[in-house]
């Protein structure tokens, strides 16, 4: 056992524009999520995630960075920030930044010496390659479409950019560079946060002439240097999103030893929603198989040589309850079930903003209602290939980032008590029925069992501790696992579909005791089980 209090923690995620609007103009701020932390605590969680707060144009909302060392004026002060730090700590809930150190905005001075000559100090700051106005240097694609070269006529260059245009790539080959990000780590670190999550570190070493995106040669060199020259001697958290791991290299990126990151985030379960080879809007159904398949090879493989997170959600995904639950009919069934089949594995469990009260997609149904950089830049690229209006605002309906970005719903009057002002982004069509208030009330509501599966952690070591068994893995609708550690055992039964599904367990559930299932008849069946439409259950013995 190798403790750390990491391990033993609950993230939950914020993002910041969509939380809580203190000052009435629409965008949620630092002295609104200062405003919340007493629901926070009441929930249970230690942690607190932020979406990027610096300094930003915004235009793919923080994740494009014009001041390291600065908090947007949209989220409120440097001050502000310090008595969130401080306000959290006296909830026992430590703050953990987004730091975005693959690439800046375009409007970072950085940038803007960058591109104004060839021999200007900072222009090896960035990726650039000679070439010919109009035939870039190679065919890359960036994530949000186009190429992921844009010209830069002062300077008779292309630069590098695997986001938007306005996301130029950071060249980390450059040892200034570094150096200037570690200072900027540096800064947050005095002033007390509790750690940072690392946006697309497995993309910081590209090596664009060979089309190497995640993964560079480079890769491990650079993040053991910048874990040396920041918190590498600390006990802050530190957890690095990365799409290119795996279970052979997430041992590296989150070696026990500390010489890289706490754990990774990693989207290999989440990847299976798309058609494999094709863009992520092209959906696949899920099949219940090859996700145990995936989250088994992960709590098997990484058991011992390194730490995983456990999500449904974050800002970039759509809700997990109109994605693999039931967001009509079994809403809360299903938000519950999801809950308790991703809580009760091994890693550290991260709860997105309004996931503990069961939100679903907000059902838009205009481009208009849109914000995300990606979203509009996919309608107009396929929209011009031909494909029907129709079709892609259904495709944006389910697989949108925006979908995960609407306004907290506190309660179910005016803009859900967001904010005073117009909402930068309209709340979901529900939010009159699905609110914090209406949760609260409920005792039977999504929010309880969240609170329950968190107790549960901070209380049961096995948790934390225990190895992982798929007990079914062919079953195409149940998921039932069983964890053990030090002679306890916990079995855990999950029924993903809308029919009634028969199991009968090896050990008899009779003998022992159950701890909680998300119906609310909750006597013991002694033996074969017949699960309801998404109804989990879960009994410890010993
Ligand atoms: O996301 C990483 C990433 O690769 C995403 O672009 C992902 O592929 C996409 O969202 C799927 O639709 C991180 C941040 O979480 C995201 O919000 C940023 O836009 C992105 O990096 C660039 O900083």
């Amino acid at each position: 056992m190798d403790r750390k209090w990491w391990k033993e923690s609950i993230v939950y995620q914020i993002y910041p524009s969509s939380f809580q609007d203190s000052d009435g103009d629409g965008i949620g701020d630092l002295n609104g999520i200062r405003s919340r932390l007493d629901y926070l605590k009441d929930l249970g969680v230690n942690v607190l995630w932020l979406c990027p707060i610096m300094d930003s144009p915004m235009d793919d909302n923080g994740y494009d960075i014009s001041d390291y060392c600065d908090i947007d004026p949209m989220f409120g002060t440097l001050a502000d920030m310090d008595n969130l730090i401080t306000e959290a700590k006296k909830h026992h809930i430590r703050i953990i930044m987004d730091l975005v150190l693959n690439h800046s905005s375009d409007e970072h001075r950085w940038f803007q010496e960058a591109k104004k000559s060839r021999d200007n100090p900072y222009h090896d700051y960035y990726v650039w390659r000679d070439g010919v106005e109009g035939t870039p240097p190679n065919k890359m694609r960036a994530t949000f479409g186009g190429s992921a070269w844009t010209w830069v006529p002062e300077v008779g260059q292309y630069y590098f950019h695997q986001f938007s245009i306005k996301q130029p790539d950071l060249n980390w080959d450059n040892p200034a560079l570094r150096q200037e990000l570690y200072k900027a780590i540096r800064f947050w670190m005095d002033k007390g946060v509790g750690g940072f999550r690392l946006d697309v570190i497995d993309q910081i070493a590209k090596d664009p002439d060979l089309g190497i995106t995640s993964n560079g040669p480079m890769l491990h060199a650079y993040i053991r240097e910048l874990n040396a020259n920041t918190f590498g001697s600390t006990d802050l958290v530190t957890v690095g999103e990365a799409w290119g791991a795996n279970v052979q290299n997430a041992p590296i990126f989150s070696d026990p030893r500390g010489k890289e990151f706490s754990m990774v985030f990693q989207f290999e379960h989440i990847g299976l929603d798309q058609i494999p080879g094709k863009a992520k809007w092209d959906l696949a159904p899920l099949q219940l198989s090859a996700l145990k398949e995936v989250l088994t090879k992960w709590q098997v493989g990484l058991h011992g040589k390194g730490w995983n997170s456990l999500f449904w959600n974050n800002h970039d995904l759509p809700r997990i309850v109109s994605r693999w639950g039931n967001d009509g009919a079994y809403r809360q069934e299903s938000a519950k079930m999801l809950a308790a089949a991703i809580h009760l594995m091994r890693g550290t469990p991260y709860i997105y903003q309004g996931e503990e009260i069961g939100m679903t997609n907000p059902h838009f149904s205009s481009i208009s209602d849109y914000r995300d950089v990606e979203s509009h830049n996919m309608f107009i690229e396929r929209a011009a290939q031909g494909q029907s209006p129709d079709e892609l605002l259904a495709i944006l309906a389910s697989k949108s980032r925006d979908n995960s970005r609407t306004p907290m719903p506190w309660h179910a009057g005016e803009n859900g008590g967001f904010s005073d002002g117009e909402p930068w982004i309209g709340l979901g069509d529900n939010y009159q029925e699905i609110n914090v208030e209406a949760a609260l009330a409920d005792p039977d509501s999504v929010f309880y069992a969240y609170q329950q599966l968190i107790t549960l952690r901070k209380t049961l070591p096995l948790l934390t501790w225990g190895d992982y068994e798929d007990l079914l893995p062919e079953h195409p609708s149940l998921w039932c696992y069983r964890r053990q550690w030090q002679g306890q055992t916990l079995v855990v039964a999950a029924n993903l579909s809308r029919e009634l599904q028969a199991w009968q367990p090896a050990e008899a559930p009779g003998e022992w005791k159950m701890i909680i299932s998300n119906y609310a008849e909750t006597t013991p069946r002694p033996t074969g089980l017949t699960l309801r439409p998404f109804e989990a259950i879960w009994w410890l013995q010993g």
